[in-house]
């Protein structure tokens, strides 16, 4: 490429163009592992000190781009070679597809012209990605790149969020054309139906037992302080999930967590925002209560619920809706200290659990322990089972944006290659991966990528010796398990240290704060393997997963 804008044109070749447009985005970093095939996008990133992450499987650069995704709220970027670099990363996309993740994949592709022919890698991926990404397409001719490219980040952005994907044929990729320099197009805002709200609000200023829980498109639409003002004006106790945990801090008067089951049986409204009614919220089904559901799309709205009102659209202009209603309201100040009263009961049967002084050690302690040396701010990522569970009982996020689970399509895998997204996103915060053993076999060999690459984490392996969440369900439903052994006391720290990083196994509780100390002050990734009591179940009603 000539280096120079000359006037309001740029030229080089496809990967130059394709970049050209990345960064008009805000895209500051690609996540990549080694193919031929898109070697101009690396041509062109290596010359413009543009950052290269690369990675040991597709899947975590696919999960690094969606961590980065969703802590910025601005596309994340994975480039994946053609053919297997695509079809590692889907499970990656359709995990970004369920979260609602601005993620654009670009893949390589064999060459158009001879299409058919038997090239290397030949595939049409387009047909694959379809159902998981918001758009697919395949890019037709070099100047035509940074058009495709804005197409495929105005599906991304625009809400609903989710994944989009390029491929762009190898004669496309590595030709050169001119081009007019590429801006960023505004993303649209969908206005709320102002009757919609209206009722909305009436309905939430009306109930006896008014009840909100918040999730990802919260933090993701930026509304998390506008939340706080409908909650604060009407006077409504607040839950979260996903990206929503932390949208209050845990000490404000409307932050709940452990009250969550005498909410949700004993509330008669019930607003649910920026997160669908699906099983993690009984898909929606709170007995007598009305659901209203703020949605960021009409397309989001559930087809298995009749909400009372479900105002779709920008859900900051949908909370300051609320905040503003003028009409009059119930008092909710009972109702607020009936919750406060219970969500203390369970704090104090927490407290005991977290301090649990047990030979082997229980999850929950090894949660207690962490409560105490992990900053406010601090980014934590699950990967797991049952052991994760736990993370999302005992840990309470006090920041926005700071809480990295799977979300709803449940993906174990996701641990080194969050990590990745995380560490780059907040380069002085801590970053914490609390992984099941099972889950390490999935990215663990990312240390490596982590360790060479200089991106120091902490990874807590809760390790019971078994994948959890499907052996104790499996013997209550069945008497007997089958493949759901793992080997038992496992060196995962062994095998971090020799990827370049360090790491120490944990078998006594009084072992947990010095090793928690020696983690996070490693400056390498660090493992901490707890020897973990397999007899310990996390209790749930369904336990399919
Ligand atoms: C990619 C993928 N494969 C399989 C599953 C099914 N699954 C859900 S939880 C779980 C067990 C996880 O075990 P581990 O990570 O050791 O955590 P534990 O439950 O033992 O704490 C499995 C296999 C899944 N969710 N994702
Ligand atoms: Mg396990």
């Amino acid at each position: 490429m000539s280096d120079t804008i000359e006037g309001q044109t740029i030229e080089g070749h496809g990967g130059d163009l394709a970049l050209a447009a990345l960064r008009a985005y805000g895209v500051t970093e690609l996540f990549t592992l080694s193919g031929g095939h898109v070697f101009p996008l690396y041509d062109a990133a290596h010359r413009s000190g543009f950052p290269i992450y690369d990675v040991r499987h597709e899947q975590s650069a696919v999960f690094a781009a969606e961590a980065v995704a969703k802590l910025r709220r601005r596309p994340g970027l994975a480039v994946l070679t053609a053919g297997p670099g695509v079809t590692n990363g889907v499970s990656g996309l359709t995990s970004a597809f369920f979260n609602g993740s601005p993620v654009l994949v670009i893949g390589g592709r064999a060459p158009a012209f001879r299409w058919g022919s038997g090239s290397l890698q030949e595939i049409d991926h387009v047909p694959l990605v379809a159902p998981v990404t918001k758009h697919a397409a395949t890019v037709v001719d070099t100047a035509g790149i940074p058009g495709a490219i804005g197409t495929a980040l105005a599906a991304a952005l625009t809400p609903h969020r989710g994944p989009a994907f390029l491929d762009l044929p190898l004669e496309v990729i590595f030709s050169t054309a001119e081009v007019p320099a590429p801006e960023a197009a505004p993303v649209p805002v969908l206005e709320p139906d102002p009757d919609e709200l209206a009722r909305a609000a009436s309905l939430v200023a009306a109930a006896q037992r008014p009840v909100i829980i918040a999730g990802s498109d919260v933090y993701a639409g930026d509304a998390v302080p506008a939340l706080r003002e409908a909650a604060e004006a009407l006077r409504v106790p607040v839950f979260t999930n996903g990206m929503g945990r932390g949208a209050l801090p845990p000490e404000h008067p409307l932050a709940f967590a452990k009250a969550r089951r005498a909410a949700l049986s004993g509330a008669d409204v019930v607003v649910v925002v920026g997160t669908p009614l699906d099983f993690r919220l009984g898909f929606g089904d709170f007995g007598a209560a009305q659901v209203v559901h703020l949605v960021d799309a009409p397309q989001q709205r559930a087809g298995h619920v009749a909400a009372a009102a479900s105002p779709a659209g920008d859900l900051r202009l949908a909370l300051s809706g609320l905040a503003d209603h003028a009409g009059p309201r119930e008092d909710h100040e009972p109702w607020i200290e009936q919750l406060r009263a219970a969500e203390r009961a369970a704090a104090a049967k927490h407290a005991d659990e977290l301090t649990a002084d047990t030979d082997p050690i229980r999850p929950a302690r090894v949660y207690g322990e962490l409560r105490r040396v992990l900053d406010r701010d601090a980014v934590t990522v699950g990967d797991g089972g049952d052991f994760v569970s736990y993370a999302g009982r005992y840990l309470e996020p006090s920041v926005p944006g700071t809480w990295l689970d799977p979300g709803p399509y449940g993906c174990l895998g996701t641990g080194m290659g969050y990590a990745m997204g995380a560490r780059l996103t907040y380069p002085d915060r801590q970053v914490c991966v609390l992984m099941g053993d099972g889950a390490a076999g999935f990215s663990l060999m990312d240390v490596e990528s982590l360790a060479r690459q200089k991106l120091p984490v902490v990874i807590v392996v809760g390790n019971n010796g078994i994948w959890g969440l499907e052996k104790h369900p499996m013997r209550a439903m069945y008497g007997y398990d089958v493949a759901a052994d793992l080997q038992p006391a496992l060196r995962y720290d062994e095998v971090v240290s020799a990827l370049g990083g360090a790491g120490e196994t944990v078998t006594r509780p009084d072992g947990l704060a010095p090793a928690f100390k020696r983690a996070f002050d490693a400056g390498v990734p660090y493992l901490v393997n707890v020897i973990t009591d397999p007899a310990d179940a996390y209790p749930r009603s369904s336990n399919l997963a």
